[in-house]
């Protein structure tokens, strides 16, 4: 049945089935009739299988194809009508090629099945932030993820009503050939398209392609910012909440501080955090002159491997109920799950992510590195009481960091708006022995934006200064670095709960409460201004984490020039100049 009178989404989705060619189309109203109807028949088909309802009530184990396991980067296109629109950063088709060759793969593609019509919002259905998506699919994994995800069913339609203005998705497994998979996006056209694929990340089309790719044009045309950032609220004694928003490259402990449990010190004192995202800030410019944040997204879609008791009670919290998991573990004795680093008991009757029997004692990773749980926001213990707000949080500071064993310090303030944006289009991390082999290649990834970003980075680098420009109070912009090491590589700052000391200087330099120091960087703490109290940390083991090499950071400028010139007339030349101000600094 269909469930709405909007004719451009009848007609385009008459027109996506006469191309997939279905045996049936269902549109999901978001019922949980419906719902439960197609989770028990993905359980009949083996979809899904659903799990311990005693210890892990209304949740699910799903597991992708062995070769589509995460974001494949090198098959995302950027198919604007100029190929400089999409910039050095993004690979790039042009869009009636890209439309030709996709229609090819897509011709047929859902004989046998059935098409489902998902409309969604990303945002607070009736907000100013919200933008209304509508997703086509042959998966019911992405059915029963976009209900976790996003707000959908038959509510969005009526919130479209008659209006053309909706983001178009179409998904289609095929036949899972990694040969012809392709995540495209047409931003001219507010067109994503995604085949042979069922991965989340390439499938869950509001999260990355949506939220990120599409919206950042949007945010672009429209005045306001799409972002991959958490929002994180930090409740001082006073019971007062400051908001700040993070850009974190991955594997630098993004979810960690979204989900931040103060130290026990803290805590004594009154202090508690609020979790308002995890991943992604749609950002606009409030009545009041500052920068304002919603997370567009309902649920977290998480990296499970390390998420334990200890070192994120919060995220383990969330999925102890109508999750999905996929790709982890399963344990047979008492039908759970379980994946490295959650505890140091792996099960001895168990499935390894491939749905092989698996022996814990033979050396292989039960859980694939990169699999995933789906958790509905609204289980996490701390998740914020703005939330649900349809104007989101005002923001006082956005912090950058990266993973650098030298040359960034603890943390630092950008003396103001334009040269926070150049901190953030510098952002780099180095890659870790574990992951590559080479210790301390640089990668940089602006904004942690560098997958995400659905145009020419340099006009995006453009678009933040022009926003700095219109917001008559801009947050106040700081770069963070929780992995410095000594000479023997151990961790020189403990990380993880004591990143609110750090945080705690931030937002008193945002309100005017705390000292700093000026380097050539920007501006520093002094050690005495960090409080260390209830660590093993002197003022003095401080001053090896703060302060400037002049060295490395020359050396870290040429490395700048160097990534900058690929972006040609489209760099800001407002950048340079920082760049210059920068170098001018350090001779
Ligand atoms: C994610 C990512 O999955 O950034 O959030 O890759
Ligand atoms: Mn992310």
């Amino acid at each position: 049945m269909k469930l709405t009178d909007n004719v451009h989404i009848l007609n385009w989705v008459d027109e996506m089935a006469a191309l997939v060619k279905p045996d049936k189309i269902m549109w999901i109203d978001g019922s949980e009739e419906q719902l439960e109807e197609l989770r028990r028949e993905a359980v009949s088909t083996g979809e899904l299988i659903k799990l311990n309802e005693e210890k892990l009530p209304g949740s699910y184990l799903h597991r992708s194809d062995v070769n589509d396991v995460a974001r494949v980067e090198g098959r995302t296109f950027i198919c604007s009508k100029k190929q400089e629109d999409a910039g050095p950063t993004n690979n790039w088709m042009d869009p009636k090629e890209m439309y030709e060759k996709l229609y090819a793969i897509y011709d047929g593609c859902m004989k046998g099945r059935t098409m489902y019509v998902i409309p969604y919002s990303m945002g607070v259905i009736g907000s100013d932030f919200a933008k209304y998506g509508i997703e086509i699919t042959d998966s019911i994994y992405v059915v029963v993820s976009m209900q976790i995800m996003t707000r959908m069913g038959k509510k969005v339609l009526d919130a479209i009503g008659d209006s053309a203005d909706f983001i178009k998705g179409l998904h289609s497994k095929a036949e899972l050939d990694p040969e012809k998979r392709y995540i495209a996006h047409f931003p001219e056209d507010n067109t994503i398209m995604s085949v042979n694929s069922g991965y989340g990340g390439n499938v869950l089309l509001g999260k990355k392609c949506f939220a990120l790719r599409i919206a950042s044009t949007l945010g672009r045309r429209e005045d306001w910012m799409a972002e991959h950032m958490l929002i994180l609220g930090v409740q001082n004694p006073e019971g007062e909440i400051r908001y700040v928003c993070g850009a974190f490259p991955s594997a630098c402990g993004k979810t960690n501080l979204a989900m931040l449990i103060p130290p026990e010190e803290y805590r004594k004192k009154g202090w508690k955090c609020w979790t308002v995202g995890d991943d992604i800030a749609w950002l606009r410019i409030g009545p009041d002159g500052r920068l304002w944040a919603v997370n567009p997204e309902n649920g977290f879609f998480g990296v499970a491997p390390g998420t334990s008791e200890k070192s994120n009670p919060n995220a383990l919290a969330a999925t102890r109920k109508n999750t999905i998991f996929t790709n982890v573990v399963r344990n047979l004795d008492d039908n759970t799950v379980w994946w490295e680093g959650m505890d140091k008991n792996p099960p001895r009757n168990a499935e390894n992510w491939k749905g092989e029997k698996w022996d814990c004692t033979d050396g292989s990773k039960g859980a694939h590195p990169n699999s995933r749980f789906t958790a509905p926001a609204v289980n996490c213990p701390c998740i914020s009481p703005e939330f649900e707000s349809k104007t989101g949080v005002p923001i006082s500071a956005i912090i950058f960091g990266g993973r650098r064993a030298k040359t960034a310090p603890l943390v630092y303030q950008s003396r103001d708006w334009e040269h926070g944006v150049f901190v953030g289009s510098v952002m780099a991390s180095e890659t870790t022995a574990a992951a590559t082999g080479a210790v301390g290649v640089v990668r940089r990834d602006p904004m942690a934006m560098r997958p995400f970003c659905g145009y020419n980075m340099g006009d995006y680098w453009q678009h933040w200064l022009d926003m700095g420009k219109k917001l008559s109070d801009p947050p106040k912009i700081f770069n963070v670095n929780w992995f410095r090491t000594d000479d023997e590589g151990h961790f020189l700052w403990p990380g993880f709960g004591d990143n609110l000391r750090v945080v705690e200087w931030i937002l008193a330099r945002c309100f005017g409460e705390a000292d700093a120091v000026e380097t050539e960087i920007g501006y520093e703490p002094k050690p005495e201004d960090i409080n260390l109290d209830g660590t093993d940390l002197s003022p003095d083991d401080l001053k090896n984490i703060l302060g400037v090499d002049r060295e490395l950071w020359r050396e870290e400028c040429k490395g700048i020039r160097e990534y900058y010139s690929q972006f040609g007339d489209r760099l800001p030349k407002k950048l340079a100049e920082e760049l210059e101000i920068l170098e001018n600094k350090l001779k």
